[in-house]
């Protein structure tokens, strides 16, 4: 058993105690309401869900486990992993057992692969992504276990161990994706001397002329892992898990919410947006033109991409943590000069516009920037980058629920009638 496991093992009795006697003794108490805006609104705001891990808090942005973002941003991805699950930064030996523990998981099945390259061109990755996890259901051990009547307070073992087996593997599989998606040759192999992160792009094949790309790939996994429980990924998991489908169903379901264009696909948009206006302006244009430029997108009833969000009202912390990488790394570059531009120019436009309640950048308006300048050109297969991070918070949230023991979701739907005859309307 690794040291994540026993760690778990010792945490889990008293949350689940805690979290009892909290129910059993407030259960009764109201957190939230809801109004009717609210109901046909996506549930915006509606306090009816349990997220541990992180918190977004619309000034302050990402929390992890009661630390702010920007003190996590020198961590690795499988450390913000052990975070979530346990709410302590793993030690150097936590650490170790852990990345061990999934090098030794991390080969992807031939079938997989093989169905990889039957798929047509025109095949989204994500959609292939998502496909490959639902492949890999093959070997999930909760499934198994349940099968043969694993008692209920071992869920959270079988969810863990499968969880591991998946983590381990998304690397490969996004790498193999990648690889077959864009014809770039034979697979090429996990490196037993890099760790989880840097072995996303050595096996994707991607140059790396700087010797930079393995930190922006460590600083993109970490940042984009979790951001609490209600974002449409972690909600689609959180409740494809409480059916007790297992972790890899669960995990493609999210992921199956990432592909759409609100939620992970808007990196995709961010850059082709910033290279349009490097093709427009045959390079990176000055104030004045990116200002007519913005003001003919906004007069056209369209947005710009990059800036504004759903919950945070000041700049995105993920953001920064990327600026500064950006600033340090590859200041002149042309898209990250256009970047900086935008960042200089746009929230003042918006504020003019008067529309967005938001108007500083998100993390989207240099996700996509950076791993253009660093050489992965194919925007279509960013979302897959985004998805093997945020499998790390979607899983990590599922453990903690089949350890909790927190039921199948089933809100309550009303029809227009019934609201209607609640208001008083006829
Ligand atoms: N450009 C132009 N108008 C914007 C805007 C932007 N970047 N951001 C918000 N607005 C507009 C909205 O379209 C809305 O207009 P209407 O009233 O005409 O519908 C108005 O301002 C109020 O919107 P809001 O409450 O501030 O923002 P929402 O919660 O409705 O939407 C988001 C949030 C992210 C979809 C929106 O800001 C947007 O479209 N941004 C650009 C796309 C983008 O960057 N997406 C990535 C999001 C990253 C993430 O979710 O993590």
């Amino acid at each position: 058993m690794s040291a994540l496991h026993d760690k778990l093992k010792s945490i889990f009795p008293a949350v689940r105690e805690d979290i009892s006697r909290l129910v059993a003794d407030h259960g009764d108490k109201v957190i939230s309401e809801v109004t009717v805006a609210q109901a046909y609104g996506g549930m915006r705001g509606v306090k009816c869900m349990v997220c541990d891990t992180s918190v977004v808090d619309p000034v302050k942005g990402l929390i992890l486990r009661g630390r702010p973002l920007s003190e996590l941003t020198d961590r690795k991805p499988e450390e913000i992993f052990f975070l979530l699950l346990t709410n302590e930064l793993p030690s150097k030996a936590e650490l170790e057992d852990l990345e061990a523990d999934l090098a030794r998981r991390a080969e992807l099945p031939g079938y997989v692969i093989e169905a990889l390259r039957s798929q047509p061109r025109s095949a989204h990755p994500m959609a292939m992504f998502s496909m490959g996890i639902l492949m890999l259901e093959e070997q999930s051990k909760f499934r198994a276990r349940y099968n043969e009547g694993m008692p209920r307070d071992a869920y959270w073992e079988a969810a863990l161990d499968d969880s591991l087996d998946l983590i381990a593997k998304l690397p490969a599989l996004a790498a193999a994706v990648y690889r077959i998606r864009y014809e770039l040759g034979d697979l090429i192999p996990w490196n037993p001397k890099l760790d989880w992160s840097a072995n996303l792009p050595h096996m994707m094949g991607v140059p790396d002329e700087s010797g930079n790309l393995g930190d922006l790939m460590r600083l993109y996994l970490t940042l984009h892992a979790d951001h609490e429980g209600g974002n449409v990924s972690a909600n689609l998991c959180h409740t494809a898990g409480s059916a007790l489908s297992d972790p890899y169903y669960a995990v493609s379901a999210g992921l199956n919410g990432l592909a759409g264009p609100l939620h992970g696909l808007a990196n995709q948009e961010c850059l082709r947006f910033h290279l349009a206006v490097r093709d427009n302006f045959n390079g990176v244009p000055n104030k004045e033109q990116l200002t007519k430029y913005a003001w003919d997108l906004l007069n056209s009833g369209r947005v710009i991409p990059g800036f504004g969000h759903a919950v945070l009202r000041s700049t995105d912390p993920r953001y920064t943590a990327l600026h500064e990488f950006a600033q340090r790394c590859c200041p002149d570059a042309e898209m990250v000069r256009i970047a900086k531009l935008m960042y200089e120019t746009i929230p003042g436009i918006l504020t003019e516009h008067g529309k967005a309640k938001n108007v500083n950048p998100n993390v989207d308006a240099l996700s996509g920037v950076l791993l253009y300048t660093f050489n992965v050109t194919q925007p279509r297969f960013y979302t897959a980058i985004f998805g093997v991070s945020r499998a790390l918070g979607m899983l990590a949230q599922l453990i903690i629920n089949r350890a909790m023991g927190t039921p199948i979701t089933r809100p309550k739907s009303v029809s227009t009638a019934w609201i209607k005859g609640q208001v008083g309307v006829r």
